[in-house]
């Protein structure tokens, strides 16, 4: 069995399913410059900074704007995002992660948020989460995101854990890249199809025990 020692956590779309709220606010925005934007378009964003995001949406929109007005947009985009995600509350942590997080505390393995969100910390209060991670890394303290591994690398650092030792359980395509590049175990929580680059998958945190962490 090989020696885990800390467990990293993304946040949006693995602790909570903020990606619907992001949706709501890139839609919005398309719309208002006069473009539509689905689901499926959505996709391409998991994971992917806020500023990254939007020249995403744009080039799906085919439209082009000078710096400034992109940073103004991207403040735009966030203000309806905060007003969204102000609301959450207990009730929206996913099925099974405040039990699986209490097992880990409880086996004395050390637990990290790894996320490229600068809206971390008011996710985290809000849904009164905070206080089970040793380390908190987010994207106010990083400059290069996902596929990037410097998130997960600094919060194995944090907790002064190998990262040969770490575990991270991630979402998207472009964190599952930066846990490689980390040279961390991966567990991509969701479908298979889009994570099929991980060590395993796993479609939820329901009913998961220390197994799961076995390679
Ligand atoms: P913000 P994660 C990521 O969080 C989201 O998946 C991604 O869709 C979002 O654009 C990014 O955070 C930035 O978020 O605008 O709140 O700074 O998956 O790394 O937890
Ligand atoms: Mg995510």
């Amino acid at each position: 069995m090989n020696n885990i020692k800390a467990c990293i956590f993304d946040l949006d779309g693995v602790i909570v399913d903020t990606a619907k709220y992001h949706y709501l606010a890139w839609k919005r925005l398309a719309n208002e410059l006069g473009f539509d934007f689905d689901e499926n378009d959505n996709e391409r964003l998991k994971g992917v900074s806020r500023m990254d995001s939007l020249e995403i949406l744009l080039e799906i929109g085919n439209k082009n704007f000078n710096d400034e007005t992109k940073k103004e947009l991207a403040v735009k985009k966030n203000s309806w995002y905060v007003e969204y995600i102000s609301k959450m509350t207990e009730d929206e942590i996913l099925p099974g992660v405040k039990e699986f997080l209490t097992l880990l505390r409880n086996c004395g393995i050390k637990i990290s948020l790894g996320s490229v969100s600068k809206n971390s910390m008011r996710i985290l209060n809000s849904i009164n989460l905070t206080s089970y991670f040793d380390a908190i890394i987010d994207g106010t303290k990083i400059t290069n995101a996902k596929p990037d591994p410097e998130v997960f690398l600094k919060g194995a650092k944090e907790l002064d854990v190998d990262p040969k030792n770490c575990v991270v359980f991630e979402d998207a395509a472009a964190g599952i890249e930066a846990a490689i590049n980390a040279g961390m175990y991966c567990i991509g929580v969701g479908s298979p199809e889009i994570l099929h680059r991980a060590n395993k998958v796993i479609g939820s945190f329901v009913n998961k025990d220390l197994s799961v962490l076995e390679f």
